[in-house]
């Protein structure tokens, strides 16, 4: 199965700095004409930019060297050459930048428009015109311009999400999340529909929008690479608030926190503190349960377990109305907090 493109890693050259020119001006007592070579132009810097209009990094796919121009050769008259122009390539908001030979963190782009430079444009070299002296009064050599830096880097992406929604493939968390948001992520009757993180943005008149991530499905074993592996959840690293999305319809009424065991012991092996945020349970498919389901004696099994949790049906809109008011609410509160981290 082809990657979903929240990683990739690329090769990034300055440009080359452009030679200093040798050259004469013919001049009165100098038999070979006054030096008058300019020096050349520095190279361009690669630079990264962070556009909220892109969520991948799939215009890495086809290419992996990115070379910005390089600079002008000096030339004659003191005229110096012109610098390359910088190279400039626009990454997802939220673009983890790391040096990929030493493992250091270049920097992170986390708002539109912010800017980060990966490798620098070589220097110019120096025309003739800047080495004569007494002693040497014609120099027929100049500099050559220097290299660009060369940097192989990995970026990865981390969503930039107030909430994250998680469970089991085929719990519907799709569909809770077009219901939510205007996302238009795809619903499938069958696990795995979902291959990569999807965003939706919620909105009303009075709230700050938040922004939910569907993460794809989880299942036993997934730290080891069953389903789609585990690795998806590092996009829930930053977000205030998980959401656990549960099919109800599958739930035993007589253990149902059991529902929950799966995809919580993924998360604790991909990333323990996943467990400190605030989580909330949504009982979805509430539209399937019998009539004679006990419903109140399960949300009383999550409640003194200190679960929040409750009933909502994304298909048919049951508790979604209550489901926005918390998520609106939780999360204020929490980022009066500060995000748990
Ligand atoms: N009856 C009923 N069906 C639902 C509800 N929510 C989702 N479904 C159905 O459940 C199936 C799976 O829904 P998805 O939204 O694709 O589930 P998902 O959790 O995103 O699944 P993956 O992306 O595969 O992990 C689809 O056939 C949905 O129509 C619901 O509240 N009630
Ligand atoms: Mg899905």
């Amino acid at each position: 199965m082809k990657a979903f493109p929240d990683e990739a890693d690329i090769i990034v050259r300055g440009g080359a700095g452009g030679r200093g020119a040798v050259s004469f001006r013919r001049a009165r007592f100098q038999p070979r004409g006054r030096p008058d070579g300019g020096d050349g132009g520095a190279g361009g810097d690669v630079i990264l930019e962070a556009s909220p209009h892109l969520t991948t990094f799939s215009s890495f796919r086809h290419r992996r060297l990115f070379e910005a121009p390089a600079g002008q050769a000096g030339q004659s008259q003191d005229c110096h050459g012109r610098q390359g122009s910088p190279l400039i390539l626009s990454v997802p908001l939220g673009t983890q930048v790391r040096d990929l030979a030493s493992g250091k963190l270049l920097g992170e782009l986390l708002k539109a428009g912010e800017r980060l430079t990966v490798a620098r444009g070589g220097r110019g070299g120096k025309g003739n015109a800047h080495f004569t002296s007494s002693r040497l009064r014609s120099p027929r050599f100049a500099q050559p311009g220097e290299p660009g830096q060369e940097r192989r880097l990995q970026l990865e992406l981390r969503l930039l999400a107030d909430v994250g929604l998680v469970g089991p493939p085929n719990a519907g968390k799709s569909t809770l999340l077009t219901a939510l948001t205007a996302s238009k992520a795809r619903v499938g009757d069958f696990p795995f529909t979902t291959l990569g993180p999807q965003l939706g943005v919620m909105m009303d008149d009075v709230h700050e929008p938040l922004i939910l991530a569907e993460v794809p499905g989880l299942i036993s074993g997934a730290h080891a690479g069953k389903g789609l592996g585990h690795r998806f959840l590092r996009h829930l690293k930053r977000t205030r608030l998980l959401l656990q999305v549960v099919d109800a319809s599958q739930l035993d009424p007589a253990a149902p926190l059991a529902a929950l065991a799966a995809v919580e012991d993924e998360m604790a092996a991909a990333d323990p503190t996943l467990l400190h945020k605030p989580r909330l349970i949504a009982l979805n498919k509430a539209d399937l349960l019998p009539a004679d389901f006990p419903r109140e004696s399960v949300l009383e099994a999550f409640d003194q377990a200190g679960r929040p949790a409750l009933f909502i049906s994304a298909l048919s809109g049951e508790g979604l109305e209550v489901l926005r008011d918390l998520l609106l609410g939780v999360d204020k509160e929490v980022s009066e907090e500060g995000p748990a981290e």
